[in-house]
């Protein structure tokens, strides 16, 4: 019974170092493809070939298998150890947002903070015997950094709406809501840029 155990227990063990190394990259697999610079890969050495099994099997990136240097694997001349974008080319190291990454291979190339809100839309809704004025107002942010993102939005509706009953739209919005003859005359025009 002990001995079956070790046997099960052997060949499990067998099974999932052969499904890692199945699934591991082949250095192969780095040329032509998006796969990341510091994408660990491994290389057939001395003569052995993927085909033979690969018993002799030495691990390197995608950067060293496209023939960059160790220290630098995107080979823009920025040691790893200080390139802001270790695996895309940016020799100017470039970073208008003052964050830890350079503008090459950041998500966000801004600094955004909130500044205002604006009116964007009086939104009319009708009910049986009276009808509702909704205020949507954008939530502004803008960025503060030297990257001179555009600005963002995010629109929200305000929760005090107004409930008007035998008047005329203007006038539920002039004298309920108190908004200008600009926008209440707009009523339903939407002009926001949020989502
Ligand atoms: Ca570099
Ligand atoms: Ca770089
Ligand atoms: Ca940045």
């Amino acid at each position: 019974m002990r001995k079956s155990l070790l046997t099960l227990l052997a060949a499990v063990v067998c099974a999932i170092l052969f499904t890692s190394v199945a699934a591991a990259q082949d250095c192969g697999q780095c040329y032509g493809s998006s796969l990341s610079c510091d994408t660990p890969c491994w290389v057939c050495m001395g003569g052995d070939t993927i085909d033979g099994g690969c018993s002799n099997m030495e691990w390197i990136t995608c950067g060293q298998a496209r023939g960059n240097p160790e220290n630098d694997l995107d080979s823009d001349g920025v040691d790893n150890s200080v390139d802001n974008c270790t695996c895309t080319a940016n020799a100017s190291q470039a970073n208008c947002d003052g964050d830890g990454f350079g503008d090459a291979c950041d998500s966000v190339n801004a600094n955004y903070v909130y500044s205002h809100d604006e009116l964007c839309m009086i939104d009319r809704d009708t009910h049986f015997g009276y009808f509702e004025l909704e205020r949507h107002f954008d939530r502004v942010y803008v960025d503060t950094s030297s990257c001179h993102a555009p600005n963002t939005y995010d629109t929200y509706e305000d929760p005090n709406s107004a409930w008007c009953y035998n008047i005329s739209t203007y006038d539920c919005c002039r004298y309920v809501l108190e908004e200008s003859e600009y926008w209440c005359n707009r009523v339903n025009q939407d002009f926001c840029q949020g989502n």
